[in-house]
């Protein structure tokens, strides 16, 4: 582009440029005008009214509750054993794995399984029930019982159709000589300890002269320092005479299972101690696999570190388990005034029945009591 169209150019805006400023002018005079006729300070202009709140929307209403689903129609899809010598049921002890086929139990199709067991003795109180069960949606479930004597479970079905036939049944776990369990409401929390003492022998809990338990273990008791698998206060395995088992009979799925690591299967033995390092939310348990007819052995239960707790006692040494407890006394099984050898409780005393082979075929618990009252004693440690 040349000097001369620049020219051009320019003169073409400066017209362009008087004609927008003539109008901006005009418009000028024109405002100017309009205010001196109305005064120099321009009138407040109103605020607009608040805008008033949108109304809250209404709430939604509440949609109908879906009805119910109609319970499936019941029908009869099952015969299950009712009595323990059912031969469609298995046998078997602690820590073995129990196969049971429902497919025996079918008297229709079915298309579905659910089975389960009923919790009872400690299982019914610990946090986790010690029994194993696999495969609960097959026909075939395994079941692996973790204590003697009668479990009852339970079998649903459904058929392709949808219909469903229920039944429970009982099983019986095969178990040997003497075995107590204890459990407790707070084994989480509070640290109770199971002990047995030695046969035939009434001489005190604790060492005679010992003022509190750590001070007061000895031999004549099956106790958390000497009979679980770990032994703790220098102190030697308890040794009542008793021959070992075999490794077979110490049950892997439990604690046990640390005996058989060590090579051994001892009599008396007694699970991991529930103090709430070595263990917690855990039943302890003492097993005597081979007691002679006519021993007499005592229980007891000690409350070791005062905490609250609500103790039950299962005894086994037959199908049938006696229960003792809770004793309800003192109030939440503990002292105010602590230290010494605190709340101990003696719930039964066990005399062994067996056969003329040795072994264990039942028992007779006989419940102690101090005049009235469940024998419990505050830091009293006599037999
Ligand atoms: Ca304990």
């Amino acid at each position: 582009m040349g000097w001369f169209g620049m020219r051009g150019l320019l003169a073409n805006a400066a017209a362009l440029s008087c004609l927008i400023l003539g109008c901006l002018t005009l418009g000028c005079g024109s405002r100017t005008e309009l205010l001196d006729a109305m005064g120099s300070t321009p009138p407040e202009v109103p605020e607009p009214p608040d805008k008033p709140e949108p109304p809250e929307p209404p709430e939604p209403p509440e949609p109908p509750e879906p009805p119910e689903p109609p319970e499936p129609p019941e029908a009869d899809l099952l015969d299950c054993p009712t009595t323990l010598a059912d031969p469609r049921l298995p046998t078997g002890g602690i820590g073995d794995e129990l196969p049971i086929d429902g497919s025996k139990f079918a008297t229709g199709a079915v298309s579905s399984w659910q089975w389960s067991v009923v919790n009872e003795g400690c299982d019914r109180i610990l946090p986790t029930p010690r029994y194993g069960l696999s495969s609960e949606n097959e026909a075939e479930v395994m079941f692996r019982p973790a204590r003697p004597g009668v479990y009852q479970l339970r079998l649903e079905v459904r058929s392709e159709a949808g219909e469903r036939d229920t039944c429970e049944f009982d099983l019986s776990v095969l178990g040997r000589g003497l075995r107590v369990e204890l459990c407790w409401d707070t084994s989480t929390q509070t640290d109770l300890d199971l002990y047995l003492h030695r046969p035939n022998d009434e001489s005190p809990w604790y060492v005679p002269g010992s003022t509190e338990p750590l001070g007061g273990f000895d031999n004549s008791t099956c106790n958390p320092a000497n009979c679980p698998p770990l032994l703790r206060y220098g102190h030697p395995r308890v040794d009542w005479g008793y021959s070992q088992s075999p490794l077979e009979w110490c049950d892997a799925a439990s604690t046990e299972a640390e005996f058989i690591a060590q090579g051994i299967c001892p009599n008396p033995r007694a699970s991991t101690d529930n103090n709430q390092q070595l263990a917690t939310g855990t039943a302890e348990v003492i097993q005597l696999d081979n007691p002679s007819d006519g021993q007499r052995f005592r229980i007891m239960v000690h409350n070791f570190d005062n905490g609250l707790a609500t103790p039950h006692v299962y005894v086994y040494c037959g199908s049938a388990p006696a229960y003792l407890g809770p004793p309800g006394i003192p109030p939440n099984f503990q002292t105010e005034f602590g230290g010494g050898f605190g709340v101990m409780w003696r719930p039964a005393d066990v005399e062994i029945q067996t056969d003329a082979s040795g072994a264990t075929v039942g028992c007779q618990v006989d419940a102690l009591f101090l005049g009235d009252a469940p024998y419990v004693t505050i830091d009293v440690p006599s037999y």
